[in-house]
């Protein structure tokens, strides 16, 4: 029988980025961005992980005018206009929750970052979280 108990949840690894330099040198390396688009109003993909060192950037790919109203913790949130075709380009600082985003244009357009310090994660065998 397959677990459906609890849902998803994601923990930050304690490790270090200092501890694995070359792992997210790697990473930034290859993946210096990532995305976050508007399509058929909508935020694609629906959740973003990143680390700190890597940019992201808000795209509308709709022919309609969206925005991109960000709540942080410990980043400076931020409301601004991605009219059709553009992108906003953004660094963010490692948060211990998840960010979200919003466009107040269409409000039922939810989405959300996760910014590590680390690109390690590992599995709390206890609960079985990830
Ligand atoms: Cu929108």
């Amino acid at each position: 029988m397959q677990d459906q108990g609890d849902p998803l949840r994601i923990r930050l690894s304690r490790t270090p980025a200092s501890k694995n330099p070359e792992a997210l040198k790697a990473i930034v390396d290859k993946h210096p961005k990532v995305e976050m688009d508007q399509i058929n109003c909508e935020f694609v993909p629906h959740v973003v992980a990143m680390v700190s060192e890597q940019k992201i950037v808000f795209k509308s790919s709709d022919p309609t005018p969206h925005n991109v109203n960000v709540t942080a913790f410990k980043n400076q949130p931020f409301n601004q206009n991605v009219p059709p075709n553009t992108e906003l380009e953004k660094s963010l600082e490692p948060e211990n929750r998840q960010i979200t985003v919003a466009c107040n244009i269409h409000p039922w357009m939810k989405g959300y970052l996760m910014v590590f310090r680390s690109p390690v994660l590992r599995r709390d065998r206890k609960r079985r979280l990830f």
